[in-house]
């Protein structure tokens, strides 16, 4: 999994590039831009962090300038990174209601992308990890312009997908179908190197991630399987540990190196059960994509995330990923008490009625 020496992202791009002749390019410019946004919003992140230790707050920074908030900053680095290069030809943000279109006198291009700029954002005050999450599907309208209908797309068609983690360290995570590839910024020469190189996630682990203090309203399935986790039995090395940051980004990065599951289910805090809390577009589907691509599986209780063709633009999921052996436990226990069927019990049961 080590990274090899030398390789900073811009090569690794090339290099995969050059494995396929028929590339054109535009991913490798699109990661390039990603990679760039990121420095420039993992710089201000520190920076955040120091303002609030020495107690600076309001609009101005010591030196008299605008401060602005940190998810809003984010927001105007990336839409800057992803507007003008003609990359994209339409574009989606967490932290805006409508699709964002390419500026009229840019060159529109054959990717769109759905971008939480900074997730996790409400632990930015307590020094807490932040990051960034992005999906990039191929477009699928014809046309000048993008639209809606190429964001609708099922996390299966990704191009690529990938997150900044700002946290100890900053890492750009990322698979463009082949791996899942992580690089570590040198802040020294202000390069993202290759740390990480194919990620895979354990089969089985021992950490089990997700807020607790909303156990009273899952369905019985999930309940059921936070109580398993948690009863003592060698054979199967449990109870589990908990870890929660309540970063998805910090979570799932957590997940893909230790192995476990990190899960956010549907509640019915407000009396009917939801659909969870996370964004199918830029958390869940990218999210999913890069643990399904490391090895592992993401499922939202009963079929796979990556299956959901969406219907609104942020529209939410209930999200469990992690390792394939721990969603297909989690599974059997929706499936057992909530009264759906997991894909591996469909796939027991029909083999059964094949064999007999
Ligand atoms: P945000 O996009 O508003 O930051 O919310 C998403 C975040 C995730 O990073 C994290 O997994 C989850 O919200 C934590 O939610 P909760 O505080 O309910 O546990
Ligand atoms: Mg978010």
């Amino acid at each position: 999994m080590d990274g090899r020496i030398g390789m900073t992202l811009t090569r690794h791009i090339y290099e995969g590039q050059l494995e396929h002749p028929e590339a054109t390019g535009q991913l490798t410019g699109i990661l390039n831009q990603v990679a760039l946004a990121a420095k420039i919003v993992s710089r201000e992140v520190n920076k955040a962090g120091l303002a609030e230790l020495l107690g600076f707050t309001g609009d101005e920074n010591v030196q008299g300038e605008e401060v602005r908030k940190l998810d809003q900053f984010a927001q105007d680095v990336f839409y800057a990174a992803f507007d003008h290069p003609g990359h994209f030809c339409i574009m989606v943000s967490e932290e805006e209601e409508a699709v964002i279109p390419i500026p009229d006198e840019f060159e529109k291009g054959p990717y769109a992308i759905a971008f939480d700029p900074l997730d996790g954002s409400s632990n930015i005050d307590a020094n807490i990890t932040v990051g960034t999450i992005f999906a990039i599907w191929r477009r699928v309208s014809e046309g000048k312009d993008g639209c809606e209908q190429d964001l609708m797309q099922p996390g299966r068609n990704l191009a690529a997908a990938g997150y900044v983690v700002y946290g100890t360290s900053t890492m750009l995570v990322m698979s463009t179908g082949h791996g899942v590839h992580g690089f570590t910024l040198d802040p020294s020469v202000g390069e993202f190197l290759e740390s990480h190189h194919n990620i895979r996630i354990p089969e089985r682990g021992k950490i089990y991630s997700v807020n607790e203090g909303n156990y009273p309203y899952w369905s019985k399935g999930v309940q059921g399987y936070v109580r398993w986790i948690k009863e003592p039995d060698e054979s199967s090395d449990r109870p589990y540990s908990s870890r929660y940051v309540g970063s998805m980004v910090a979570d799932i990065h957590r997940t893909l190196l230790y192995g476990g599951i990190f899960m956010y289910p549907a509640d019915n805090k407000k009396g009917e059960m939801n659909t969870g809390k996370l964004r199918l577009l830029y958390e869940c589907a990218p999210m999913g994509y890069l643990v399904e691509q490391a090895g592992g599986a993401a499922t939202t209780g009963s079929s796979p995330v990556l299956d959901i063709v969406p219907q609104k633009l942020h529209q939410r999921s209930p999200f469990f990923a992690g390792s394939k052996t721990n969603v297909a436990d989690l599974e059997h226990f929706v499936a057992e008490h909530d009264g759906t069927e997991s894909p591996s019990r469909r796939a027991e049961r029909a083999a059964r009625t094949v064999a007999s």
